[in-house]
């Protein structure tokens, strides 16, 4: 993982849970000073982390602001290699700009962008992407799976999937669903986005952007008027804030795994993950694309992440990009 000093330091007092740390011991486990321990604590204190010293015992952490920088992230961490290397901005103008550079000079798979505010936060189609700073989760992770760049819509299937059953393993009062192709909705209201990009060359990937906003603490004014009744978060939903790097910890769980699991297995069984998670299969729907609007029952998508719609005169349409209501 490749922390800085100040954040390695961060790391243990974060992962001491409340417990005091003596300042040898931290000195003699990084190699350094004492009194280089004591000037990192004195910057983490002008960033708004509190500590107290015990006598005898040391430092203790006692306030942490709610940032989802990287050695909060890393205190909550569980993977192989995913989130290894985390670039954190206070602000930014959209997290998948900044991931194109990053991927375009090598960066390695797994390579996490994270901003607790976007300026100019992207959606699908030059879509706006509102992105509230301090509320929720806007960050871009580089994968580099070994795949064709006809295969690259499945990778966004299984992003869906790591997000929904992030979101299920951590909160108990709502159910999540994937609406099609990568909305995540609770109550009906769009909680979640993913927008993915690539980097290819004619027969080759070399990486996926995978871009994921999630509204996470906002309460409903937060969000701007005109989205205000489409729109929801998760702590209006689960009735309480989360922890965002927790949850941002345990998305890169699932990412990892499941692209895994893609990659050696093939697509049925994150295929069949979607299909259970989604909200989509099953009902009437009305999909506008450019060309027409079309009604009918959701019935199913193709390995290529294709939605198939049986119309009333009993015809199957295949919709490869639409925006899709779900009728009642
Ligand atoms: P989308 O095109 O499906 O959704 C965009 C539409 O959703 C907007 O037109 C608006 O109606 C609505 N909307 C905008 N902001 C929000 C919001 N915060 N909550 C609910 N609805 C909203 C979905 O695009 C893909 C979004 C990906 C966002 C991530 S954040 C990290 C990464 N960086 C970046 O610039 N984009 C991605």
């Amino acid at each position: 993982m490749n922390l800085s000093m100040k954040d390695k330091i961060l790391q243990h007092f974060l992962q001491s849970k409340g417990e005091p740390i003596s300042g040898q011991q931290l000195a003699d486990e990084l190699g350094i000073s004492r009194t280089a321990i004591w000037k990192h604590l004195q910057t983490l204190q002008e960033e708004g982390y509190e500590f107290i010293t015990i006598k005898k015992k040391g430092y203790q952490l006692v306030a942490a602001p709610d940032r989802v920088d990287a050695a909060k992230i890393s205190s909550f961490l569980n993977t192989k290699r995913f989130g290894y290397s985390i670039h954190y901005f206070e602000e930014i103008d959209s997290t998948q700009t900044v991931a194109q550079k990053l991927a375009r000079q090598g960066a390695e798979d797994g390579t996490v962008i994270i901003a607790e505010e976007q300026t100019g936060g992207k959606g699908r189609m030059q879509r706006i992407w509102h992105s509230a700073k301090g509320k929720g989760i806007w960050m871009t992770v580089i994968i580099r799976p070994n795949i064709l760049p006809h295969q690259a819509p499945q990778l966004t299937l299984v992003a869906a999937v790591s997000v929904v059953m992030a979101m299920k393993s951590l909160y108990r009062n709502f159910t999540p669903e994937i609406k099609w192709p990568n909305d995540i909705l609770i109550n009906g209201k769009k909680c979640a986005g993913i927008l993915t990009e690539m980097l290819a060359e004619m027969d080759r990937v070399d990486g996926l952007l995978i871009g994921i906003g999630i509204n996470t603490n906002h309460e409903l004014d937060d969000f701007p008027e005109e989205i205000q009744s489409i729109a929801t978060s998760i702590a209006i939903e689960e009735k309480r804030k989360v922890d965002r790097a927790e949850l941002v910890a345990e998305i890169l769980k699932n990412l990892e795994h499941y692209t895994d699991e893609y990659v050696a297995n093939g697509f049925t069984s994150i295929k069949s993950l979607w299909e259970e998670h989604s909200g989509t299969i099953g009902k009437r729907i009305k999909a506008s694309t450019i060309r027409e609007t079309i009604e009918g029952q959701a019935i199913g998508i193709t390995d290529e992440g294709v939605l198939e719609i049986l119309l009333d005169d009993g015809q199957v349409k295949k919709v490869y990009s639409a925006d899709i209501e779900i009728q009642n």
